[in-house]
């Protein structure tokens, strides 16, 4: 029987180094010849909701415009993909997640949106084995080269933003990575719960459900 792919999602801040950590993980596994794949949020590619995301992402002036139709499109475009994701897993493929349903939760939260409300839309969607919280005080990360450019990267909702990731973070299966650390130490980091996690993940074909 095959043994499933694990799901890890990389969770923080704009430019608080998920991406490029996501990318080295990627090269890890592929080095020890696991098949594995990234699988970014918002999917621009998504073909019903991710031109519109993006458009929004690129044109959006003010962080709260349509704020309600902006969320369920956001988890609409996760539900998209769920179909697409969980075969990768039954078939063995590791998925590597650049943001989920937790940044949908933390930025509308930080809009000053109702907790049980911005919750509902995520419900039954795949229950990741690992969420690596990318922990940086949010001025360090504003200082980063190449930030601002979107709505949603202003500063005062930036911190509003990492005071709802903390609000959220399930101590059952999040984990926080020191996201101000070199590049080469997060990697170590990140690779000691990839690798406790991978052990945990058994033959299961079923997925337990966001709740
Ligand atoms: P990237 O710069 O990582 O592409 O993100 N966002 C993301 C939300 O507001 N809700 C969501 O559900 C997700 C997944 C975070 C683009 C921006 O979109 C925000 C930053």
């Amino acid at each position: 029987m095959t043994r499933r792919g694990a799901l890890i999602v990389f969770e923080g801040l704009d430019r608080s180094g998920k991406t490029t950590q996501t990318q080295k993980l990627l090269e890890f596994f592929q080095k020890n010849g696991k098949k594995s794949v990234i699988q970014r949020f918002p999917d621009r590619e998504e073909p019903l909701t991710g031109p519109t995301i993006d458009n929004f992402l690129k044109t959006a002036t003010t962080v709260s415009q349509s704020k309600e139709v902006i969320h369920l499109l956001f988890s609409a475009n996760r539900w998209a993909c769920m179909d697409r994701i969980r075969s990768q897993l039954n078939e063995g493929t590791h998925v590597i997640m650049d943001r989920y349903s937790f940044s949908g939760i933390a930025y509308s939260l930080a809009k000053g949106m109702d907790k049980a409300w911005v919750c509902q839309p995520e419900v039954g969607l795949l229950k990741p084995d690992l969420v690596l919280f990318f922990d940086i005080d949010p001025t360090v990360v504003m200082a980063r080269n190449g930030f601002g450019g979107e709505a949603l990267e202003r500063s005062d909702f930036q911190a509003a933003v990492y005071a709802k990731m903390n609000e959220i973070f399930q101590k059952e299966y999040w984990k926080k990575i020191n996201a101000a650390e070199t590049i080469e130490n997060v990697h170590e980091e990140v690779l000691s719960h990839v690798n406790q996690v991978l052990e945990t993940v058994t033959a299961e074909k079923e997925f337990q459900i966001l709740s």
